[in-house]
């Protein structure tokens, strides 16, 4: 597939896949990437034919009917998605009626498990007027810990003492974390639990599982998730220095949010 943009977006998956891994965050075939790239390729790439399927999708996704999306392939490594992008990501192109998809790519690569929930989430993106073109989910390991702990799961529990840490937290992850609970991986009960959560938070939390992050693009996603595991990683650093952190105080952060117009 001859496409400039195209092969630019595939460049950032690379890249951030690469990230994936660095952080120790993409075991195995761990975690999965997607980019709506409906606008880049209006010309050629989306009236190519199907090399696969049609695939039926568990719930139509009515507002990217007809759209195309790079998605990471089921059971390949971030590792190789950053060193091989192209052998290891999938193009899929979503049906006129929303309810099954096509592989159109040079290679008939199938998408990530998690195909319910990354198309789930672009279909509420499009739904919402929202700008946010790319999907990320990866386990990062700190954050996973502390989903562990049922004190940090009720309803706002953890976004405070993450954003409590350090000042940037507050500052760039301004809606904080949503948690769903423990839900199977790949199911549509964890793709509906996921947009349920998407206006009201920046990044959701899959208990005992994993984080999801949105953004305008990749690099914008990975750094949401980036932030909040650097608030926990300090939590770690402070409990195993023998102390719980003191965290800021409520009447610091909330100089931070009339300073800053959060
Ligand atoms: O792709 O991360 O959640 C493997 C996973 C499933
Ligand atoms: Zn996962």
């Amino acid at each position: 597939i001859d496409n400039e943009s195209l092969d630019r977006q595939i460049g950032v998956v690379a890249e951030v896949a690469g990230y994936l891994w660095e952080r120790g965050w993409a075991e195995r075939n761990g975690g999965n990437i997607s980019v709506n790239v409906t606008g880049l390729c209006a010309d050629a790439v989306c009236e190519l034919p199907a090399l696969d399927g049609p695939y039926p999708l568990p719930k139509p996704v009515p507002h990217i009917a007809g759209g195309c999306f790079l998605v990471t392939g089921t059971g390949r490594r971030m590792r190789y998605v950053a060193s091989q992008p192209l052998a290891n990501v999938a193009l899929i192109r979503v049906a006129a009626d929303g309810a099954s998809y096509e592989i159109v790519a040079d290679e008939p690569v199938r998408p990530t498990s998690e195909l319910p929930a990354h198309l789930s989430v672009h279909d509420y993106l499009i739904g919402a007027g929202r700008p946010e073109r790319a999907v990320v989910h990866t386990h990062p390991i700190e954050l996973v810990a502390m989903t562990h702990n049922p004190e940090f799961l009720g309803k706002d529990v953890l976004t405070r003492l993450l954003w409590s840490m350090i000042p940037e937290t507050r500052a760039f992850c301004p809606k904080g974390l949503g948690i769903v609970p423990y839900t199977l991986p790949g199911s549509q009960e964890l793709a509906d639990r996921t947009i349920a959560l998407l206006d009201d938070y920046d990044v959701v939390m899959w208990t005992k599982h994993g984080a999801l992050a949105i953004g305008t693009d990749l690099i914008e996603a990975f750094d949401q998730i980036d932030v909040l595991s650097k608030s926990a990683k300090i939590y770690e650093s402070a409990r195993s220095m023998g102390f719980v952190p003191t965290g800021m105080s409520d009447a610091e952060m909330q100089e931070l949010k009339e300073v800053f117009g959060l």
